[in-house]
């Protein structure tokens, strides 16, 4: 049976804006109150998505969720039509307005975590969406994860979606950003990594400045539901002082793929146990003696200053036909000088990796999500690619299609004061009336 890695990325919304909503997210809070470009953005995105389509892998659409969500403001007790509204709200509450109206779910690994079926013990492809219960606007995402992703994945015979974790502070799930899948190749069982930010009980370390937002109860709650057992998955710890420097996933200071794991030496607690767990639960189950690469960047070559600004770590690692590696990397590594040279570093060192692509992803960035959040990794074999919709599939026939309609229904610009138009509403549920169409998902959206 063959398995490939699908990217399933989120389509930027129309409303993509900088509100500074994600406290311990350095660069959200810098861009606080920024004009955002909703249409150079979702562009950027859609190129990404189209590269890899280039390159050979399988890439497909996840469609945005519907903002502003109104009913949340309704249940803060706001109240009248659109208009009021959102007057009312911009008057005596932005911040929830903001709320209401961010376009975060554009970040598809905070979407869910997924199981591949060759790992699971029921041989099905688990899904469970995060709850994302840290911030007020991404905690709107949960239950249309749920809703969009089982559209997508429609198939029970293959596919298992399980309900978002209770969202209490026990179980903090932020989903993909801090799960990693290894295996000798696709069509191999592999390991799974969690990774968690903190422990609900007295006295376990955390970070002090900002929050730890996952937690390692939730990872111990996803390991039971995917089926998996400890002998394919291990959690660990992310080192609370990088948290506090505006690590605020795994997926800012560690990436893996296949036999590749790239990280920084200061990404967890305990790392070097860590990294002898992995390597010894990575032997049990790859028998047929392919090398596990661990690459660890160490603080000298680059500390975690830039790698937060960098984002080198929030690359994709992608496998190309020939079996060598690509990093795709946001623009931002090939500027600094101190990125740039681990990946000249990496590039020259024994290990899989063989070419570097930067992309720029400026929008999205400046929101603190680089290319590997704005991807969820589906790993499928061919019966499974084909139960899926096909319709968000990537092809070149749906990327002019989307060129085209976000060029028709996207504003150039979005800064906080355009929040308070009504306008914006209409402009929205028209735009995504018409994406229900492009994607062949109709009833998506209960516009309201
Ligand atoms: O959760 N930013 C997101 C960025 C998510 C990045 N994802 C991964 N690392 N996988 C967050 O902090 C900012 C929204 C605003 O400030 O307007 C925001 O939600």
């Amino acid at each position: 049976m063959r398995y490939q890695e699908l990217n399933l990325d989120g389509l930027v919304s129309p409303c993509h804006n900088y509100a500074g909503l994600s406290p311990g997210n350095l660069a959200s809070k810098d861009h606080r109150g920024q004009a955002a470009a909703p249409k150079h953005a979702a562009l950027q995105g859609l190129e990404k998505m189209w590269r890899l389509h280039q390159l050979g892998i399988p890439q497909a659409v996840m469609p945005p969720q519907l903002r502003p969500r109104l009913e949340m403001l309704r249940t803060l007790g706001f109240s009248g039509n659109h208009t009021q509204l959102i007057d009312t709200a911009a008057r005596q509450a932005p911040e929830l307005l903001a709320a209401c109206y961010s376009a975060s779910s554009m970040w598809a690994a905070n979407s869910a975590t997924v199981t591949c079926s060759a790992d699971s013990n029921d041989h099905k492809l688990h899904f469970t969406p995060a709850n994302l219960l840290f911030n007020l606007h991404r905690s709107l995402e949960a239950q249309e994860s749920n809703r969009i992703l089982k559209r997508i994945f429609g198939n029970s015979e293959f596919f298992v979606h399980h309900p978002p974790l209770p969202a209490s502070i026990e179980f903090g799930d932020e989903g993909a950003a801090n799960h990693t899948r290894l295996c000798a190749d696709h069509n191999q069982p592999g390991l799974t990594l969690l990774t968690y930010g903190y422990q609900q009980q007295p006295d376990s370390l955390k970070p002090s400045l900002f929050p730890a937002r996952h937690s390692l109860q939730a990872t111990e709650a996803i390991i039971r539901a995917h089926q998996l057992g400890p002998h394919n998955s291990l959690s660990m710890q992310q080192l609370p002082a990088s948290i506090d420097r505006g690590v605020f996933h795994n997926d800012v200071i560690a990436v893996g793929h296949r036999n590749l794991l790239l990280l920084h030496e200061e990404a967890w607690l305990n790392q070097a146990h860590s990294l002898d767990q992995i390597q010894r639960c990575w032997e049990r189950l790859t028998p047929d003696n392919t090398p596990l690469y661990i690459e660890q960047v160490s603080r000298r070559d680059l500390n975690v200053e830039d790698t937060v600004k960098s984002y080198l770590f929030n690359s994709q690692l992608l496998t190309l036909s020939s079996g060598e590696m690509l990093l795709l990397a946001p623009l931002e590594c090939q500027e600094q000088d101190a990125a740039r040279a681990v990946i000249e570093k990496l590039l020259v060192s024994y290990n899989p990796l063989t070419q570097v692509e930067f992309m720029d992803l400026r929008q999205s960035m400046n929101n603190g999500g680089g290319p590997a959040c704005l991807r969820l990794r589906v790993p499928l074999s061919d019966t499974e690619l084909a139960a899926m919709h096909q319709g968000v599939l990537l092809t070149p026939a749906l990327y002019q299609a989307l060129q085209q309609w976000i060029n028709h229904h996207y504003r150039d610009q979005l800064g906080p004061e355009d929040l308070r138009d009504p306008a914006l509403i209409d402009e929205i549920h028209n735009a995504l009336g018409v994406l229900e169409q492009i994607l062949d998902l109709p009833g998506l959206y209960n516009f309201v």
